[in-house]
């Protein structure tokens, strides 16, 4: 009897233990054209902010003028020299590192200020060069680039111009987008039009510039609503021109999309404010180029503050008529909603993360990437998906150096369940067409500075070495067909 007691207590710990670490993916279930990749932005880690004629960009003018002290314990942290990536020695060495780990694609950045330093008019050819040779390079190590044309780095000169407020801006980047297909069109097969507008300005102009009263955030908000909006013009103008140029990849953009949940789900209003908050945070972005209109609750929020926006038929039909080839979703964690009288519109859902242990973007809940994934095929007409971001940096002491060696246990597991999750979906129909680890390498996260480490390796920032993290060792594992224990 003893015998059987002890059996069945040991099967029990042996099913809890699977079931913490979560179901074990398998690569063979991908097909093997699937893009797998780590991801980076051009500012977060190149450096060299000044280097080989490089304009000002209005990240070089926040960090170094304004700084993001309030969220850097005081400290202005910049990314003037961020993780050196524009040294060719330096990125050959992170080149090396990407091809040890078994990734087949590269997502990165190019700053629009260091191919056309004022943002208009005169095209830099060191800059043209530069890229040329990190293409080179990357294919060299089998890797094949995929290229976000901007993420979130104005030339600075633009933002004089009134930025993205500015409706020219539309065609400024127009021409930028040319500049780049006319040289990298025919090397680089999966471009990104912008990398998500809603962070852009619903979040990041928040945080770097906080609102002084309930009244003006209301009025603030609502007026990011036109820098959105002619982003999504300007990509659509853009994937419109990549086709009337006959180049044959494909090109998208990319959002941040997070699955609204009541944060406590006994509050009928958090209840009620779930329909609203995701009208501001997915459906704004979403309905537009997908359906052609904006949400309609969303759209009556924002005009109660900004009755300036009224986007005109031709716009909408613009970006109907010239949809994305490919969605690049960042998902990091779902959206816990609260009905907030303090937020600009009376929700929000930032910073309401209940996980004992945090990690920086949201609550760890897997299955709301499936339950997003199955949304986007369902109601945006089942279109091509990349997951060009997923990652982790939790507030705990996991990212420390001991040793040469960093023991990310929650990263590696969130790795894990999260392209567990990504392939149920993709067994369900929806056409996944890759997966992109953020990031490589620890490196400057905005407002945040060097103070989140979402790499799967470990920077130095003093003396620029790069250590793996066992969350490497897992992804390398899983890429090349080794079964982890
Ligand atoms: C963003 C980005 C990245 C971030 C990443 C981690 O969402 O801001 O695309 O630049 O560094 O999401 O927060």
């Amino acid at each position: 009897m003893k015998k059987i007691a002890v059996t069945i207590v040991l099967l029990g710990l042996l099913i809890g233990s699977s079931r913490a670490q979560g179901p074990q993916p398998d690569k063979a279930d991908f097909p093997d054209d699937f893009l797998w990749g780590v991801a980076s932005a051009a500012y977060q880690v190149e450096g060299a902010y000044q280097a080989d004629g490089k304009g000002e960009s209005k990240w070089d003018f926040f960090a170094n003028t304004i700084g993001v002290t309030q969220f850097t314990i005081g400290e202005k942290q910049t990314a003037n020299v961020a993780i050196n990536q524009y040294d060719r020695e330096q990125y050959l060495k992170d080149i090396q590192l990407m091809k040890e780990l078994g990734v087949n694609t590269y997502r990165f950045s190019i700053p629009w200020s260091r191919i056309i330093p004022h943002g208009v008019g005169e095209v830099n050819p060191k800059a043209i060069a530069h890229y040329h040779l990190l293409i080179q390079d990357l294919k060299a190590a089998g890797i094949e680039p995929l290229v976000t044309l901007y993420h979130f780095d104005l030339p600075l000169a633009l933002l004089q111009q009134g930025g993205w407020l500015n409706r020219e801006s539309v065609q400024w980047y127009k021409n930028y987008a040319k500049v780049i297909f006319e040289n990298f069109g025919n090397e680089v097969s999966h471009f990104i039009t912008f990398n998500e507008p809603y962070i852009e300005f619903f979040v990041a102009n928040f945080l770097i510039n906080p609102s002084q009263s309930k009244e003006s955030a209301n009025v603030r908000y609502a007026s990011e609503m036109n820098n959105v909006h002619h982003q999504l013009l300007a990509s659509a103008e853009a994937i419109r021109l990549y086709h009337e140029m006959n180049l044959n990849g494909k090109i998208g953009i990319t959002f941040n999309l997070s699955p609204c949940l009541p944060f406590d789900p006994n509050n009928p209003e958090d209840v009620e404010a779930v329909s609203l908050q995701d009208e501001l945070l997915n459906r704004i972005v979403l309905d537009p180029v997908f359906k052609g209109k904006y949400p309609e609750k969303a759209l009556a929020a924002i005009q109660q503050y900004n009755p300036g926006f009224q986007p005109s038929k031709q716009d909408l039909q613009l970006m109907l008529d010239n949809q994305p080839d490919i969605l690049g979703i960042n998902f990091y964690a779902p959206a816990q909603v609260k009905k907030d009288d303090n937020a600009p519109l009376g929700v929000s859902w930032m910073g309401n993360n209940t996980d004992a242990v945090k990690m920086a973007n949201g609550p760890v809940r897997p299955e709301e990437l499936y339950n997003l994934l199955m949304r986007v095929k369902n109601e945006y007409g089942d279109p091509e998906i990349i997951i060009t971001e997923n990652g982790a940096s939790f507030h705990n002491d996991e990212d420390t150096l001991v040793e040469e060696k960093v023991a990310d246990a929650l990263r590696k597991d969130y790795i894990q369940r999260h392209i567990a999750a990504a392939l149920q979906a993709k067994k369900e129909g929806v056409k996944l067409k890759g997966y992109f680890v953020w990031s490589g390498w620890d490196n400057f996260e905005w407002v945040f500075g060097y103070t989140e480490r979402f790499g799967l390796i470990y920077v130095d920032y003093d003396t620029q070495q790069r250590y793996p993290k066992s969350s490497y060792y897992w992804y390398q594992h899983f890429l090349n067909n080794r079964a982890m224990k």
